[in-house]
């Protein structure tokens, strides 16, 4: 599963607020155990990550749709094991679902 998705880093650890909250607009791609983000296709062509970021480790992760944010549609919420947490914003339920359940296999 790879495709573009709106992306937000809320927390860096437990308690702890990222320093960087604004959105961006990003190439992601699940690959086994991981997700990957990139500025776009092209980089993920060149295996240039987003910022250098490396991977998020999926393992002892969780995933849940976010039906009481208000301010974007569509958006998911990634926990980390370390505590660290972000929102994905997909373009409508249908792509929603279809992370969902990639989510859950990798
Ligand atoms: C952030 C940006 C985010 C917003 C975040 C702001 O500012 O406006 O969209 O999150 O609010 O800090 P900046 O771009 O200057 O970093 P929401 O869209 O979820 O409101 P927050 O700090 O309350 O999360």
């Amino acid at each position: 599963q790879e495709g573009t998705l709106g992306r937000k880093h809320d927390l860096e650890g437990p308690g702890k607020k990222a320093s960087n909250r604004s959105w961006n607009s990003l190439y992601c791609v699940l690959k086994p155990g991981q997700l990957c983000v990139y500025k776009d296709s092209k980089s993920f062509g060149h295996a240039v990550t987003f910022h250098g970021e490396d991977p998020l480790a999926l393992d002892g992760a969780g995933w849940e749709p976010l039906a009481n944010y208000k301010k974007k549609k569509h958006v998911f919420k990634l926990r980390l094991r370390d505590g660290g947490e972000y929102l994905f914003q997909c373009k409508d339920e249908e792509e929603l679902q279809r992370w969902g359940a990639a989510m859950s296999q990798a």
